[in-house]
């Protein structure tokens, strides 16, 4: 029947329904405002906003998703490749400034060669494995002082205690130097025994570090941004958990050897 429908009118009504249906459109846009997930969407849609303007009123948003919300236009707009070359090379002039032998490197589909970017993901380090404490608070204020950062979304330091992987994370939004359209950028800094996961995870693409999530899986291990780990077993024989200590991987290349995946370079990772 929905194949008749199909050859004789060129569409399938069922679907356009589906897909012109105007809580799935409506719930969907919402989605897109920064920090808005699709449960808050869904809420907000049920209170009976249906526009991005209805949701400007709303005394429930959040700081973060009322600057999402303020810069939508803005943050779609794609980043041409060479502003972020520019953009990643001021970054590396402030954070040498601040802290000497610091490294600084734009990940994501930039660091995959892509010809424009969604953001700017910064992956942080330092060689010495421990002068990159404290350095996010003093970067962001530099940042903020050269009028670099414009508003921030979310900005977490690690615990002093060192219970936790110690990864410093900044979410804000940023301008090129003398410009007022906004961008996404994300900073986060890795101790340096960690910092190989974290670039490979922040390089990306989705896909392939959903493939080398189920690859350390399948070998007993469990992979995210802050390390490999072994995994540990639960009483069913199930997978429960992981041990604190990480695997060694100095680099990228001891993760994909570790784990027996064939060497990508970064822009053979748009899979
Ligand atoms: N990432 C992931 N799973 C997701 C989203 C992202 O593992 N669902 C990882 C891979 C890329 C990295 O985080 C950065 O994410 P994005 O900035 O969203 O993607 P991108 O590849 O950099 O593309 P864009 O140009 O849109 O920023
Ligand atoms: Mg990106």
């Amino acid at each position: 029947m929905y194949i008749n429908e199909i050859v004789t009118t060129g569409k399938l009504s069922k679907l356009e329904h589906f897909e012109n249906d105007e809580k799935v459109r409506t719930i969907s846009l919402f989605g897109e405002v920064w920090g808005v997930g699709p449960a808050t969407a869904l809420k907000l849609y049920e209170k009976g906003h249906r526009t991005l303007d209805d949701l400007q009123r709303d005394e429930s948003l959040t700081n973060a998703q009322r600057i999402g919300l303020k810069f939508f236009d803005d943050i779609k707009q794609r980043i041409p490749r060479h502003d972020v070359s520019e953009m990643e090379k001021l970054l590396q002039d402030v954070g040498t400034d601040i802290l000497p032998g610091v490294t600084i490197v734009c990940g994501g589909s930039y660091r995959r060669g892509k010809a424009s970017c969604g953001d700017m993901d910064i992956i942080i380090t330092h060689p010495d494995g421990e002068s990159h404490v404290g350095f996010l608070s003093k970067f962001v204020q530099r940042l903020k002082e050269i009028n670099f950062l414009r508003e921030d979304l979310i900005f977490s330091i690690h615990s002093v205690d060192g219970t936790d992987s110690g990864v410093d994370t900044y979410f804000g939004l940023c301008t090129y130097p003398g410009r007022e359209l906004r961008h996404r950028i994300d900073l986060k800094v890795y101790p340096r025994n960690r910092y190989a996961c974290g670039l490979l995870a922040w390089t990306g693409n989705d896909v392939l570090n959903r493939r080398f999530r189920l690859l350390a899986e399948s070998k007993g291990y469990v992979l995210d941004d802050t390390g490999l780990y072994l995994a540990t077993r639960g009483s069913g024989g199930k997978h429960a958990g992981r041990s604190d200590a990480i695997v060694n991987c100095h680099t990228e290349k001891d993760v994909f050897e570790t784990l027996g995946f064939p060497w990508l370079e970064p822009h053979e990772r748009n899979l």
